[in-house]
């Protein structure tokens, strides 16, 4: 099968230039000017930018939290990722505390094979050290699992320093990488409890409980065992000022840290919990929990300067009735928003359209970087010969809305309602067919994506 996208400006992390794509049999065959058709089918893509299919390197779909599970699974997830021109998650396969790494492996892959409309791969989630998990480790690698999680905060998943320590160095010697959850869970329990005697059990107490400097104090933390062990880590969803402080310090020391953080960092601010209306802060719940304009503002600096390295969604999603779990008591909330479809078009509207950044910035953090970092580049992440032909075709003359009643994702609310968008997601190309046509996302499935090492 043959198609030429004719008259397209392509978008790489480099630069944009007009050209023409022909994708052939799943691959890019060719980019230039004045392609000639020949038996392939036209696209016309006039006034269109193409970008290659974003790469979402943190998704929890189909995953248990506070004795619920998750809104959207593989199937829901895939189609909303690929509505929003995400050809490509990493999802966190998290095996139960006491089971083999192995074992979550196989769980994850049952959850997702036939199911995800995109393409997807894994994260292996460390939260418990033994030697079967140390060998493991290197076994992941063999199969194309060539990155790492680990909790400093949550009960059921968190791993005690000194087996992070451990695992850091296990790591290392096998060229995989960790993205570290980084929260002081020990002080964020004493505040909790404060919290609890005082009788402030809403919403509100969420942010004050889970305060900046205990995600910088954890992030600091974290960095200085990287730093003895000698290893890369990668800090998710890094959500503010003073974390990207301790990030800035460690790489003045020579170290290597990669970043992330997530859309709803960079638009939402913390009177999301003032609402008197308990379930409505109840639906922004989520840790880190959403910052202040100051933590905003130094978020899109960093995006713009390349501090930040990629942008994720971290897309773990609950319907208002799952969050009503919480509804006497913010601890038992579900924490966790819904973001994989609109993940593409906010940061155009909000950074590329309103200036912060270019087109070139936004394909940096949400394509070329994240297959660098995740072991899958130049097969994704850019639109060159020979790379899987996963396209998006981005309107920008196309103004949308987003609202709750018109998403894929499996829930009954998006964080962004009634947001105007700056364009809009015209057709999404899943190596080479037609994936998403102006909303309608299309009979496609996607594929288990075996990775390498980091590549950034
Ligand atoms: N944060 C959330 O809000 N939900 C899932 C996991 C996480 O780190
Ligand atoms: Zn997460």
């Amino acid at each position: 099968m043959k198609t030429l996208l004719q008259g397209g400006t392509v978008i790489s992390a480099r630069g944009e230039k007009k050209a023409d794509v022909l994708m052939e049999d799943g691959r890019i065959a060719a980019v230039g000017e004045r392609l000639p058709a020949g038996d392939a089918q036209v696209a016309d893509c006039a006034g269109k930018l193409l970008f290659p299919g974003f790469i979402d390197g943190h998704t929890h779909f189909d995953l248990e939290v506070c004795g619920t599970i998750t809104a959207d699974d593989f199937a829901t997830g895939g189609r909303a990722a690929l509505r929003g021109g995400t050809t490509m998650v990493v999802d966190f396969a998290a095996p139960d505390k006491g089971e083999t790494l192995a074992a979550g492996l196989a769980r994850w892959r049952e959850k997702a094979a036939g199911k995800s409309a995109c393409d997807y791969g894994f994260h292996m989630t460390i939260d418990d050290w033994n030697e079967g998990i140390s060998r493991e480790i290197g076994e992941m690698l063999d199969q194309g699992i060539s990155s790492f999680k680990m909790y400093m905060t949550y009960p059921a998943m968190m791993i005690p320093e000194g087996d992070m320590y451990r695992a850091l160095l296990r790591l290392k010697e096998v060229g995989g990488i960790a993205g570290v959850h980084c929260e002081n869970d020990g002080v964020i329990r004493e505040l909790a409890a404060e919290a609890r005697a005082a009788g402030r059990m809403a919403p509100a107490s969420h942010p004050r409980t889970r305060p900046a400097p205990l995600e910088a104090e954890a992030v600091g933390h974290l960095l200085r065992l990287a730093q003895l062990a000698d290893v890369p880590v990668i800090i998710v969803h890094l959500s503010a000022r003073e974390s990207l402080e301790e990030v800035r310090a460690a790489r003045r020391r020579g170290q290597t840290v990669y970043v992330e953080t997530c859309p709803h960092y960079l638009l939402l601010e913390d009177g999301v919990y003032d609402s008197p209306d308990y379930m409505e802060a109840a639906k922004f719940v989520c840790a880190p929990p959403i910052r202040k304009k100051a933590d905003q503002e130094e978020l899109w600096e960093a995006l713009k300067n390349g501090e930040i390295d990629t942008v994720a969604t971290d897309h773990c999603s609950f319907t208002t009735a799952q969050k009503r779990a919480g509804r006497y008591d913010f601890t038992r909330i579900p924490g966790g928003l819904p973001g994989v479809e609109h993940r593409g078009v906010l940061l155009y509207t909000y950074g590329v359209a309103a200036g912060k950044i270019s087109a070139s910035d936004m394909c940096r953090v949400l394509c070329e970087n994240p297959a660098k970092l995740y072991g899958c580049w130049p097969r994704k992440g850019v639109i060159a010969p020979g790379s899987d032909a996963d396209v998006v075709v981005y309107d920008p003359a196309a103004d949308s809305v987003i609202t709750a009643a018109d998403q894929a994702q499996n829930v009954d609310y998006t964080p962004y309602e009634g947001r105007r968008t700056a364009g809009s997601i015209a057709r999404v190309y899943l190596r080479g067919r037609l994936a998403v046509d102006h909303g309608e996302v299309q009979d496609v499935s996607g594929q288990f994506v075996f990775r390498g090492k980091n590549q950034l």
